[in-house]
């Protein structure tokens, strides 16, 4: 049974066995969760992302799927990156929303992380409406078998911390 908690701040400083990032699919960096991942975290995270381009992932990594790196100077073990879709007025691209988060905790099953931290994918620069992704991301998170026994959402100011709470709030049974 996974446990989801909210709390209110930043990622990076979690001590959790994984963090989850909001990566493009390039996997070199960016900006948002992104960039404060790979600002704290040092060059070996993107080191790491780089010899995973040019071994897997030459055309980049699609929308809606996941992969782990170390998360060197981070208090976690392991950052696992994943791509959000670009939020959409003209196509739903929910499902890639939520697979966002099914493939990380797989991925984090994989790994043996209980505990994990994950940020709002694809609410800041793919403008993703956060009461929407608050939705997409706590329905995927609770209704995953995973061996996760905590999965954290942090929330990186009050207005998205307040769309999480109340989306779990009102969460429909399952
Ligand atoms: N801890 C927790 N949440 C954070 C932090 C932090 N340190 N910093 C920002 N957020 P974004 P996206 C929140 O833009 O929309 C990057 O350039 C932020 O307030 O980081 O998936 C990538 O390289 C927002 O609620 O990710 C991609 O190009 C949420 O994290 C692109 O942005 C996600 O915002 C991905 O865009």
């Amino acid at each position: 049974m996974t446990n989801i908690t909210l709390a209110l701040g930043d990622i990076t400083e979690q001590r959790v066995d994984a963090i989850v990032n909001a990566a493009n699919s390039s996997l070199l960096g960016g900006g948002g969760v992104d960039g404060a991942i790979h600002r704290r975290g040092g060059p070996d995270i993107l080191d790491e992302c780089r010899d995973l381009r040019a071994s897997r992932y030459g055309k980049g990594l699609p929308a809606g799927r996941a992969v782990a790196t170390t998360a060197g100077r981070l208090p976690a073990r392991w950052v696992i990156h994943t791509v959000g879709p670009v939020f959409s007025t003209t196509e739903d691209r929910s499902a890639t929303l939520a697979s966002c988060y099914s493939e990380s905790l797989r991925i984090a099953d994989e790994l043996g992380a209980r505990t994990v931290a994950l940020p709002a994918v694809s609410t800041g620069v793919y403008r993703w409406p956060l009461d929407s992704a608050a939705r997409i991301a706590l329905t995927a998170v609770r209704d995953m078998g995973t061996s996760v026994t905590e999965a954290r959402f942090v929330l990186f100011d009050q207005r998205a911390y307040d769309a999480f709470e109340t989306a779990l709030n009102e969460l429909p049974p399952a």
